[in-house]
């Protein structure tokens, strides 16, 4: 038996992967992924496939970064590991606090760590209601999210999400509430964007009013909702957003898993969108997913209230500020500054990669081509006129997956959404390639739905 067969054998039997069905992939086979260099990443048979999914939504600068694998070997030879807790820090904790204060909106000044993004969205609830407790605000307890939002899968991020196909597996915590997101596409009906956004926007409002403001701690939303397939707001909506969440002293919370670290062509999408969350959740392309590193920038109005208690506030995790995690980021966010990576998002790559991507929409197959900095969305249809789906049993979202595989490209099906986060340091050739490959796929996602 060959050493592949071996591994995937091993697999099969003793490991369970997040979100999979294990009987779909004891027939389908593991595929091994086993080395990656720039934006391309390799199999057992060394053919190259262009990852327009930077990992998982993390390897912003690609792979093959020696600078940040040198910086945490050199970080697990000095200090492998030493905690944060009783009034002790390490120096890349302290170095990356300064550094990522500088590359927040100017009313954040602090940061606490976590291992993911998931424990980012429970610590920002721990803070929201420690800071409303303190505020003398008890009964401010509630969190708003959004239908179809993404924020993690421990039991607070997985409440906070709302895929519904998550919460039929667990009980969801009730302090959570949920409203509807901005898909225009699939949900704005006859409305123009513009009153969609603002119409989506005011359910804030709404839904503040019906639970009582006194009740209610804070809203939090993706910017760009990610995983629930690239969905960008119209422009009413943020401004909309901030000013319920100003009128009504409601916390806002941006979680930038996704947006964070110069996606959409600003260290923040908060600054893209000119919003002042009080709280910015991050993780994933801080480290560019050398290390696992999450965590929640914090503003100075809630930090200051926080630090000013008087006594503990009693949350953190063993690795809070891991050393060699703390020596990737900051490796990362010196090659961003070096390489000056986020302007040339702002001023080129990304321009390049909505022009291109915009063109997908000619393609027989597509309903809608979106994009928004480095991210890019197609809808998938089997009518261009009407927009109607194909239906269930022809689903095209899966197939026109396998012939991205099929053609050396990794794009993500959510439904019948196709979504892509390439690196940001892909050229304007490998746009190309990209482009070339996705059309590929989808002229043979036709052909095979046609058969
Ligand atoms: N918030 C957002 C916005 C995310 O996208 C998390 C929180 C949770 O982060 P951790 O590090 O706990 O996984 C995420 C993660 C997908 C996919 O299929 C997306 C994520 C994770 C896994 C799969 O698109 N996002």
């Amino acid at each position: 038996m060959s050493h592949l067969s071996t591994l995937q054998q091993l697999d099969s039997k003793h490991f369970i992967h997040p979100f999979t069905d294990h009987n779909a992939l004891a027939s389908a086979k593991t595929r091994i992924i086993s080395r990656a260099q720039g934006i391309y990443i390799f199999e057992q048979n060394d053919q190259p496939i262009l990852d327009a999914m930077s990992g998982l939504w993390c390897c912003n600068l690609g792979y093959g970064r020696t600078e940040i694998a040198d910086a945490v070997s050199a970080q697990l030879n000095q200090l492998a590991f030493y905690n944060s807790f009783f009034q002790c820090t390490t120096e890349p904790a302290v170095l990356l606090s300064k550094r990522l204060s500088d590359l927040a909106p100017a009313h954040i000044n602090t940061v606490f760590y976590t291992n993911s993004g998931s424990e980012a969205n429970d610590t920002m609830i721990r803070f929201s209601h420690r800071y409303w407790d303190l505020k003398n605000k008890p009964n401010k307890k509630i969190i708003i999210s959004r239908k179809n939002g993404y924020h993690g899968s421990t039991i607070a991020g997985a409440s906070l999400g709302g895929m519904s196909f998550m919460h039929q597996q667990f009980k969801g915590l009730d302090y959570i509430h949920h409203i509807d997101q901005p898909y225009w596409f699939g949900e704005g009906g006859d409305l123009t964007p513009e009153a969609f956004g603002l119409k989506i926007a005011q359910q804030l409002e709404q839904k503040i009013l019906e639970l009582g403001v006194d009740n209610v701690a804070a809203f939090v939303a993706e910017p760009i909702q990610g995983a629930g397939g690239v969905i960008i707001p119209p422009a009413t909506y943020w401004p909309e957003i901030q000013r319920i969440c100003d009128n009504y002293d409601i916390l806002l919370v941006a979680d930038e898993v996704i947006c964070g670290f110069g996606r959409l062509g600003t260290a923040f999408a908060s600054q893209y969108f000119n919003i002042k969350p009080d709280f910015i959740c991050f993780a994933k392309a801080v480290t560019n997913g050398y290390q696992p590193l999450g965590g929640v920038l914090i503003s100075d109005r809630v930090s200051d209230v926080v630090k000013a208690a008087g006594d503990d506030f009693a949350h953190g995790f063993t690795y809070s500020g891991h050393p060699a995690s703390c020596a990737a980021a900051l490796a990362t966010l010196d090659i961003l500054e070096k390489e000056q990576i986020i302007e040339r998002v702002k001023n080129d790559t990304a321009p390049y990669f909505n022009k291109r991507w915009q063109q997908l929409a000619e393609h027989p197959l597509v309903g809608e081509a979106r994009s928004i900095g480095m991210l890019g969305a197609i809808e998938l249809v089997q009518n261009k006129t009407t927009n109607a789906r194909f239906p269930d049993e022809q689903a095209a979202g899966p197939v026109c997956r396998d012939k991205c595989v099929e053609v050396g490209l990794i794009m993500r099906a959510v439904g019948e959404t196709m979504v892509v986060a390439p690196p940001l340091v892909i050229s304007h050739q490998e746009i190309d390639d990209l482009f070339n490959k996705a059309w590929q796929a989808l002229d043979l996602t036709a052909q095979q739905l046609k058969e």
